[in-house]
């Protein structure tokens, strides 16, 4: 396959003015006409005309109202145009009821539905399928189906035909369309210069009662872009449409968001505290999209960043002030560390904006995502709020309608600061984790700090160059007073000393607060100051990340030789679950230990190699000496944290469950399921519900209340979804395996619909000691599915096969297995150019 180089991008030959699209909807013989206004485009270096195409029949073509025969081949279609202004028209077929690959149009549930980001609008017909072509495009759906829905605003509609026009000129793959029998839930909302608003979120029949919160998040998303960055909604309808069978959470389609059902159903029976929030989260995100990325979008696709780190910055921002900035950041810092380190520690370690790809679906990441959001948020920090806003306004007044680069967005920020950017522009490019070596000195009255800073290579990229790095940081005396507020110290060399004067004795630092930079810290600290740092900092997130350190400590200690976990862990902990002054949520939190998959990854750290079963037995014992060092207080605490009267899903309430359910999860250890069996009896809810199976199912009990759980639930999908999760979570680690493969004999196993596939597949990547069992049995499962699914649905193969990216961080016999399972994928005939290439970069 060929490899794609950012260098290599030169400008589109030709450029769109307008397209019309008719739409002959059939299962298997759908039909589309395209009329498209061409011109050339001044800034070309070529006049081919090449457009894309995959999995069409062409059935004519014309330019100018003459027939033509093009050259067509398997991924596209040329033939020779006027050097002038010209109308193409062509009608394909495409059969959306075999499309199983879930890009282009395909059918999910008798509903017809699209999927273009990234390159799937060519599979829908002959297009310049590139994000730099935009084009004002007019829809006509015919179909009986009674609900048909474009981009932009519905423009006329009669018996068995719709027609839409969106005014906004956008590339092809911010197109839509669905046709179904669905019902919407409506509403309206009235934006702050007074244009009214038709909203509606529409679903399957059956579905109408779970739309309210999704509802209520659009309206808050659609406020907060006014209020936080001026962004008025710019059509007269937005439409948001539920759909079962989708690859990813959601898409931001201009005026028409596609979401998977699972990112926007949401009932308190049906969805978990934690459902609720991440539903907030994406319709924000979708509905932020709308400017950042539809209004102003990217070039092409290594630009990625440019819009999906920006918009899941601001998503984080919108959660951060509905439901509170310290949880949030601690939150986002764990998705970060557990995800995007174990990328960039791995084969698939890449910069966030790439130099070069196979498939751009492969570069939906968590570096591109997280990682480039957190280089926002560094941005910020460091020219300050009144600065990021102005810049802001800058990049929306000068960049509206384009399709823009990195270099435009950190053009923006220099021109509205001042500041050169040249080094912060390396994030950028640079793959991988730096690492910040903190060294400390007291004398005479001075504190000096000193930071080296340092990135271990990656793939294709040996050397590695000083990064600015923002570290915020403050100081303590050992009363637990601040004697430095927070202040941010700007690491720009390979290593940098900072000094404070005037102190009266010794000061405990508290460096990088609030995440202030996607690194890691290493610091020699005893135990002692970790706890110290655990009761007094000021900051939430070091106070945290001061439990956080502890546990993993005393874990790798238990590890490594059984030890019994240190007390200072232990009381600092229990002195934190009883502090009422503290949030549940942010208690809840503390409670937490590590991933299994993080404390493997603190071994490979200090040079030794991890053994997934010894990391499961600490962590239990952990959670067993957690659970008899809080004995008494257990049931106290856990009953303040019940949570009267009709549920709501906002943070406060969320915040008790969410710390009584971590405490039921320990109590469940020592009283052999009782509390949690008499959670599950008592239920109104599902985030109680399914709490309490899972500490059933932990202590290996609760199989009445598993087979209870199906009975009740077997019409829901997406529960049945949590259904098969769970089981494959909570599996000992010899039963993982089996678990999973019993479950895809199970009638409700369907591997076409992704979200039933990763329920298993990604619970059985997520039970590290499970997965890595030394059997090889979990390797061998995975590949034989990831085999068969290739075959169905490359994207989400392609995503699953990261399950193998830790492989060579383990012991021989556990990597030759790994290594083996990959091998045999590579020489799966026919497998899709996705796979393929991240199986490639994963042998590496
Ligand atoms: N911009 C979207 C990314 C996306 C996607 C979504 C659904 C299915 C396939 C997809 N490929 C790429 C989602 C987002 O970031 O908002
Ligand atoms: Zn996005």
């Amino acid at each position: 396959p060929q490899t794609i180089y950012l260098k290599d991008y030169t400008p589109p030959a030709y450029l769109v003015d307008s397209v019309h699209l008719t739409f002959r909807l059939a299962p298997t013989a759908t039909r589309v006409l395209s009329r498209i206004a061409f011109r050339p485009n001044p800034d070309a270096t070529s006049s081919d005309f090449l457009l894309h195409g995959e999995d069409l029949t062409l059935i004519s073509a014309k330019i100018d109202g003459a027939p033509l025969t093009p050259d067509v081949t398997p991924t596209g279609l040329r033939c020779t145009v006027p050097n002038a202004p010209f109308i193409f028209e062509a009608e394909v077929e495409i059969s959306p009821e075999t499309n199983t690959a879930l890009e282009g149009l395909y059918m999910s549930n008798g509903m017809y539905c699209t999927q273009c980001e990234a390159e799937g609008f060519r599979k829908i017909t002959y297009y310049p399928d590139r994000p730099d072509v935009m084009g004002v495009f007019t829809t006509r759906i015919e179909s009986d189906l009674p609900v048909l829905l474009s981009n932009g605003n519905p423009t006329d509609q009669g018996d068995g035909w719709a027609e839409w026009h969106d005014p906004w000129p956008k590339p092809a793959y911010l197109f839509a369309l669905v046709a179904g029998d669905l019902v919407n839930h409506p509403d309206r909302f009235t934006t702050r210069s007074g244009k009214h608003v038709a909203l509606n979120i529409w679903v399957r029949p059956g579905d109408e009662g779970k739309c309210a919160f999704g509802m209520e998040a659009l309206k808050k998303s659609m406020t907060w872009d006014e209020d936080v960055y001026g962004r008025e909604y710019d059509l007269d309808i937005f439409n948001i449409v539920a759909v079962d069978d989708f690859n990813m959470g959601a898409m931001e389609n201009k005026g028409l968001n596609i979401f998977n059902s699972s990112a926007v159903l949401a009932s308190p029976e049906t969805a978990t505290d934690a459902n609720f929030e991440r539903i907030e989260a994406i319709i924000a995100h979708e509905y932020f999209h709308n400017w950042t990325g539809n209004r102003i979008t990217c070039r092409d696709w290594f630009q990625l960043c440019l819009k999906e780190g920006l918009t899941v910055f601001r998503d984080q921002q919108f959660t951060g002030d509905m439901r509170g900035d310290a949880v949030k950041r601690i939150s986002d810092a764990v998705v970060l560390r557990a995800h995007q380190f174990r990328e960039d520690n791995g084969p698939l370690a890449h910069p966030v904006r790439p130099d070069s790809f196979v498939e751009i679906n492969n570069f939906y990441t968590v570096t591109v995502y997280e990682k480039g959001a957190e280089i926002i948020g560094m941005l910020k920090r460091l020219v300050g709020d009144d600065a990021y806003a102005k810049a802001l306004d800058l990049y929306f007044a000068r960049h509206d309608g384009d399709a823009a680069t990195i270099e435009d967005w950190l053009k923006v920020f220099e021109d509205a600061t001042g500041r050169d950017l040249t080094q912060f522009a390396k994030w950028y490019s640079q793959a991988g984790t730096p690492r910040v070596k903190v060294h400390e000195d007291f004398a005479d009255g001075t504190y000096t700090l000193t930071l080296s800073q340092h990135t271990p290579s990656t793939p294709g990229q040996d050397h590695k160059e000083p990064l600015v790095i923002p570290v915020a940081f403050g100081l303590l005396n050992d009363n637990g007073d601040e004697i430095l507020p927070t202040q941010v110290l700007e690491l720009t060399k390979a290593e940098q000393s900072f000094t404070f004067d005037n102190l009266s004795s010794r000061p405990i630092a508290s460096i990088l607060r609030d995440f202030s930079a996607p690194v890691i810290l290493q610091r020699a600290q005893t135990n002692v100051e970790r706890a110290f740092l655990l009761a007094h900092d000021t900051d939430p997130f070091n106070k945290w990340d001061a439990g956080r350190m502890l546990a993993q400590d005393v874990l790798l200690r238990m590890v490594r030789d059984d030890a019994t976990p240190d007390s200072a862990y232990l009381d600092g902990l229990a002195v934190v679950a009883r502090d009422d002054n503290l949030a549940p949520a942010f208690r809840a939190l503390v409670l937490s230990l590590p991933t299994e998959d993080d404390t493997a990854q603190a071994l490979v750290d200090c040079d030794e190699i991890p053994d997934p079963a010894a990391i499961y037995t600490a962590h239990e014992a952990l959670k067993l000496h957690i659970a008899q060092h809080l004995q008494d207080p257990l049931p106290r605490l856990y009953a303040e944290m019940t949570v009267s009267g009709l549920y709501s899903p906002e943070a406060e309430a969320a915040g008790k469950r969410s710390l009584g359910n971590a405490l039921l999860m320990l109590m469940s250890r020592l009283d052999g399921g009782k509390q949690a069996a008499q959670q599950y009896t008592g239920a109104d809810n599902m985030t109680q519900q399914l709490a309490a199976l899972n500490a059933l199912l932990k202590i290996g009990k609760g199989q009445a209340e598993l087979q209870a759980f199906a009975d009740q639930w077997q019409h829901d999908r997406l529960v049945m979804d949590k259904w098969f999760g769970l089981q494959v979570a909570c599996a000992a680690p010899d039963a993982a395996a089996t678990t999973a493969e019993k479950l895809t004999r199970h009638p409700d196993f369907e591997m076409k619909n992704p979200n039933r596939f990763r329920a298993v597949f990604g619970a059985l990547k997520s039970n590290a000691a499970g997965f890595h069992d030394p059997s090889g049995v979990g390797y061998d499962l995975m590949a034989d599915w990831l085999i068969k699914l290739d075959a169905l649905n490359p994207q989400t193969t392609a995503r699953m096969v990261s399950a193998f990216d830790t492989w060579k961080r383990y012991d021989t016999d556990r990597q030759s297995k790994m290594r083996a399972a990959l091998q045999r994928i590579a020489a799966t005939p026919n497998l899709s150019r996705d796979t393929t290439e991240m199986v490639t970069r994963l042998l590496g």
